[in-house]
């Protein structure tokens, strides 16, 4: 399984394109409208969210809700696109300059890609390197991720995201008295992942490795860890790791889950637990130290509508990313071309090695 996303925040639609599914699985519209509605609804967010009220187009690779075993490609539109139709035209655009995006965008934010991005791709408007970089791009993500869950829960897989940080809201009121930004701490867990996911053998087919690949490739993520992640490196070795017992049918479970479900690079049957740190957004109303990148004349950065938190939106979108790796090592280890085939396989293997699902 592969996933491809295009699209600029302003522009006129965000792409992904899914490969890899098999035939036969199908989609169901309102759970990834759903999870596209959890995205936006989180605290503290720009009015942005008011204007986008994201569903997801399917192009292709569906036929009356089934998956065709080819690529899907799945299509959100931005609706702000309309105020911003001469500035992010695709095309040359006709007429007088109107709307938002007209003029170039010289006074790179510190933390964004403005300035890299600029330098990077030798451009002199920083809204060239923004708008790709720019979060919206997860709403896409997000519909991906609800159709990987969909394949997941056939083999009874459940992803779930939730905000780890305390006080969330408080700090966001905080942070918005005084104009400024916070950021935190998102939790995914996922239950009944059978052992034996992703691989020991190399290095990029390790499953904690994928993982925290898929969450610090989210806009803003700063910190991964998996399991009791960085609080491992202060314990020893005999507080540190799940004692392996037998019940009295013998089936192997452990009391404890400081590995996050993964050893050796490989799920183990517990629980997968992945934490990500996200840093306070960038585009700030009191704006940091910048350079005009036109003048060389010290300034400040550019200010532009924002969210005052992205926090409980994080936790959605790692939740899909989660959902996407899993299920395409999933489908890495249970093949099919169709979705009886996958199903089957799961269930042989688990037979085999006698695997409980709690
Ligand atoms: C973002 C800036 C804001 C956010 C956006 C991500 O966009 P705007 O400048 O249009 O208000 O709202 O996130 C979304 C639009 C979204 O749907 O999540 C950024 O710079 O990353």
């Amino acid at each position: 399984m592969k996933l491809t996303t295009a699209g600029e925040s302003h522009g006129p639609a965000l792409v992904a394109i899914v490969t890899g599914l098999p035939a036969g699985l199908v989609l169901d519209r309102e759970a990834i409208n759903a999870d596209l509605a959890r995205r936006q609804q989180g605290y503290g967010r720009s009015p942005r969210q008011q204007l986008e009220q994201d569903v997801v187009e399917v192009l292709a690779g569906l036929r009356h809700g089934r998956t065709l075993g080819t690529p899907v490609a799945l299509v959100v539109r931005n609706r702000d696109h309309k105020n911003w139709a001469w500035g992010m035209s695709p095309w040359p655009p006709e007429g007088e300059p109107e709307g938002k995006g007209t003029k170039p965008v010289t006074l790179p934010r510190p933390g964004h890609a403005d300035l890299a991005g600029a330098m990077k791709h030798g451009l002199a408007d920083a809204r060239d390197a923004l708008e790709r970089a720019s979060a919206r791009q997860t709403a896409v993500a997000v519909a991906a991720g609800a159709v990987a869950k969909g394949l997941l829960t056939e083999i009874g897989i459940a992803v779930e995201g939730h905000v780890a940080t305390q006080d969330l809201e408080q700090r966001i009121d905080e942070a918005r008295a005084e104009r400024d930004t916070v950021g935190g701490v998102v939790e995914v867990v996922a239950h009944r992942v059978p052992p034996g996911l992703g691989s020991y053998a190399a290095k990029e087919d390790r499953l904690d490795a994928r993982l925290a690949a898929a969450l610090m490739g989210i806009q803003a993520v700063k910190g991964v860890e998996l399991g009791a992640g960085f609080e491992l490196a202060g314990r020893r070795g005999s507080k540190a790791h799940d004692e392996i017992l037998a019940d009295e049918h013998g089936a192997l479970y452990r009391e404890t889950n400081f590995a996050g479900g993964i050893e050796g690079g490989v799920s183990n049957g517990e629980d997968v637990v992945v934490r990500a740190a996200m840093k306070p957004l960038p585009t700030l109303m009191r704006p940091l130290r910048s350079v005009d990148l036109e003048t060389g004349e010290p300034g400040e950065a550019l200010v532009e509508r924002s969210d005052v938190a992205a926090v409980e939106a994080l936790a959605v979108v790692a939740e899909a990313a989660v959902a996407f790796e899993l299920a395409r090592a999933a489908r890495e280890k249970f093949g099919g071309d169709a979705l009886a085939d996958f199903v089957a396989a799961h269930r042989a293997y688990v037979e085999r090695i006698q695997w409980r699902m709690r």
